[in-house]
Order: structure tokens, then C-alpha cells, then sequence
């Protein structure tokens, strides 16, 4: 992990989306300032690394910000890095009456997400934290999660991958996006008389952001959320939901995608919980169990646009 992934494998299709410019400027820049040599396939497509496309996505910010592609090409990816964060710095201190309010909404969200990747490489948790407070002020609840945090986290997922983030900063940014989504849960789950739902990841699975996420979602909804944290075996998921009366038991299943224990453990679950409790599942490696949670009747939902839907027709239902 501690090398910069190199092996080129995005096609410039990929490149333009994570990068926000467009396959055309990508060429031109490539051809006209060398900005980077992606490899080719045999038969000539372009491929990108990880490293080219994150030289890119810092070149695009710097452009954005008005500086000339002529005169930034030649930076290295680090002095690229110290650049667009200083001109993050001064974009949020903008006074936003500058802009129209439509514009601020458009822009907002991106300029968060430079700012937060910029502090997470600098290791920087202050000012990641008062930066994620700050836009869950000024943005909408689903523009928080979507625009945002979610976006955020695959990012320092690749950059991770890549070699282009530590660990250590890949865990500053889940430790603190934790905390961030923790209080935001916490502050919207004050409707005790709402309908109740458990909301957890079962044994062995540690990535709990996704079922945080889905617990903010539930709540900003009017959903009374217990949130009960990663890793819970089947009997206590199951004794929160019967001692909370809840509705549904929302599990997140992120990694790994092969465990054999965590078959029987949505087995048991399936068995503890009344019949008349759903249990609803989402994550990247939910699919992977798809012959197990249909067996045991289990709602699969990819998103948190689906979840929202399921949610609103379990509100209703008896
Ligand atoms: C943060 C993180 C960690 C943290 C988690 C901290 C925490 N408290 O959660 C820690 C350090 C623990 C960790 C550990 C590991 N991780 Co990790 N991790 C990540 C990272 C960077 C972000 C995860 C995240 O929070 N994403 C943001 C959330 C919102 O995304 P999500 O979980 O996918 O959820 C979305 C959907 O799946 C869905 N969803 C999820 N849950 C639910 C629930 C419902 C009800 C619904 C409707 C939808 C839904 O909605 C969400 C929004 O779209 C990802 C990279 C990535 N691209 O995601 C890697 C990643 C998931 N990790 C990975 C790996 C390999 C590991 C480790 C094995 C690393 C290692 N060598 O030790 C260990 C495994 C630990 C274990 N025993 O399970 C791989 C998994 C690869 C794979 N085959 O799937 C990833 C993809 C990184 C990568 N690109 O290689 N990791």
C-alpha cells in the first residue's frame, strides 16, 4: 500500500467522470502540455493509473480556480496538492452573496469535498471535522450524504488503493466521518413516538459508514433509529429489535463477501427475530449472500433513493 499504484487500468471514460473534465480535454492536454502518458491497450485504447488520474482531478481544481493548464503542468503531484488546497481555503472564506443561491447549491458540495480531501491528506482532523459540521449545516440532508460524504469515502477508498493515502489517513477520515454521522444520527433521532428500526452490521463485518448512512437516512424520515454499531451477533440483534418493538432490522454487509459463519449468523437472525419484522440489507457485498437472504425473506436495497421508498411503504403497512 505504501507505493503509488502505477498500473494503468481506467479507460478515459472512467478518467473523465472521476476527474470532472471531459474525455476531450483529457486528450488535449495529454497532447498538448503531456499532462500525463497514459499506457495503451492492443488495440490503442488509453488506460489511466490511479496517480494520472488523481494528477488530473488536481489539475482540473487548479484550472477551475483560474490558473493557466501552461503554467501548473509542469508542478508535482505534492506541490499540485498544496496548491488547490490553498485555493480551497480561499474559496470557502468567499462570502457566498457573491454567487446566486442555485450556483452556491451546485458548487458547494464539490468545493466541500476538495477541502476534506485536502485535510485528510494533511492529516488534518480539525479542520476535516469543521468542514464536514459546516456543510451539514449548509446542505441538504441527501446532498450531505450523496454529494459528499459518499463520494468522499470512495475517493479516499481509491487513493488508498492507489497508494496515494496511508492507512493512517484512510483511518483519520472513518474516524472522524464516524463521529460526524454519530451526532447527525443522534440529533435527528429525537422523535420517540416515530416507528422504530434497528439499524447494525453483523458479526464480522466492520464497515459500518454505509449502515450510518442508512441510520441518518431512517432518521431524517421520522424513523425512531436504535443504531447499535458494527459487528453484533444474531441474539443481540435480535433482543434490541424485540425489546424496541421495531419494524425492521437494517444490516449493512460491506466485506468480506465469502463468510461462511456470517450464512448462519442471517440464519439465526432470521429465527430470533417475530416473523412480522423485516429484515432489510444493503452494501457492496449484499448481492454475494442473494441465495441466503432470499431464503430467509430479506429485502436486498442498493441505495439510499430505494431505501427512502421501502421505508415510506413499511411506515404504512399494519
Ligand atoms: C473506511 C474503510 C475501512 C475502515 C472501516 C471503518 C469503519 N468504521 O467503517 C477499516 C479500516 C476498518 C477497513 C478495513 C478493511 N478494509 Co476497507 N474500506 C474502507 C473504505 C475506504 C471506505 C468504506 C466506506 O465507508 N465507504 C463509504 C460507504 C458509504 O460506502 P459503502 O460501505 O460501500 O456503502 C454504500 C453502499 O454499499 C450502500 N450501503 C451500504 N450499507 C447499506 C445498508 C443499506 C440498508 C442500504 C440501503 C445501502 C447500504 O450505500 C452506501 C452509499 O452508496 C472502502 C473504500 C470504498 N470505496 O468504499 C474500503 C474497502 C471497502 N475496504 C476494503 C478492504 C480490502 C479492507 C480490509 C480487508 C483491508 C485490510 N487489508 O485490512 C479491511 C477488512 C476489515 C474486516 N475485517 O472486515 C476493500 C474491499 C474490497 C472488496 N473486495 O470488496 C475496499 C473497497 C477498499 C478497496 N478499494 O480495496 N476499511
Amino acid at each position: 500500500m505504501s507505493v503509488v499504484n502505477t498500473e494503468p487500468r481506467h479507460s478515459i471514460k472512467v478518467a473523465a467522470r472521476k476527474t470532472g473534465l471531459s474525455p476531450h480535454v483529457i486528450r488535449i492536454w495529454e497532447k498538448r502540455y503531456k499532462a500525463v502518458s497514459p499506457q495503451r491497450t492492443p488495440t490503442n485504447r488509453r488506460l489511466y493509473s490511479d496517480a494520472d488520474i488523481e494528477r488530473l482531478r488536481l489539475l482540473q481544481r487548479a484550472t477551475q480556480a483560474g490558473h493557466s493548464i501552461g503554467q501548473i503542468v509542469g508542478l508535482s503531484l505534492e506541490e499540485l496538492n498544496e496548491l488547490v488546497a490553498a485555493d480551497n481555503m480561499s474559496v470557502t472564506a468567499q462570502p457566498t452573496h457573491a454567487v446566486t443561491p442555485q450556483a452556491t447549491e451546485r458548487l458547494l458540495p464539490e468545493s466541500y469535498l476538495d477541502t476534506c480531501l485536502d485535510a485528510i491528506k494533511r492529516l488534518d482532523a480539525k479542520t476535516l471535522e469543521s468542514t464536514l459540521t459546516r456543510a451539514a449545516v449548509a446542505l441538504s440532508q441527501p446532498a450531505l450524504l450523496e454529494q459528499l460524504i459518499i463520494p468522499l469515502m470512495q475517493r479516499v477508498g481509491d487513493l488508498w488503493r492507489g497508494g496515494l493515502l496511508k492507512i493512517a489517513h484512510e483511518h483519520l477520515a472513518s474516524a472522524i466521518v464516524r463521529t460526524v454521522l454519530g451526532s447527525l444520527e443522534e440529533t435527528l433521532s429525537v422523535s420517540q413516538s416515530g416507528p422504530s428500526l434497528v439499524v447494525t452490521t453483523p458479526t464480522g463485518q466492520f464497515h459500518e459508514i454505509g449502515a450510518l448512512i442508512a441510520a441518518v437516512t431512517a432518521a431524517s424520515e421520522g424513523w425512531r433509529v436504535i443504531y447499535l454499531g458494527p459487528n453484533l451477533p444474531a441474539e443481540e440483534i435480535a433482543g434490541a429489535a424485540q425489546q424496541s418493538q421495531a419494524k425492521a432490522v437494517l444490516l449493512s454487509i460491506v466485506y468480506p463477501s465469502d463468510d461462511p459463519h456470517l450464512v448462519n449468523e442471517l440464519k439465526k437472525l432470521r429465527r430470533y427475530l417475530a416473523p412480522e419484522t423485516d429484515i432489510v440489507v444493503g452494501g457492496r457485498a449484499a448481492d454475494a449472500y442473494n441465495d441466503t437472504l432470499r431464503e430467509i425473506g430479506a429485502v436486498i436495497l442498493h441505495d439510499m433513493l430505494s431505501l427512502r421508498a421501502y421505508l415510506e411503504t413499511l411506515r404504512s403497512r399494519r
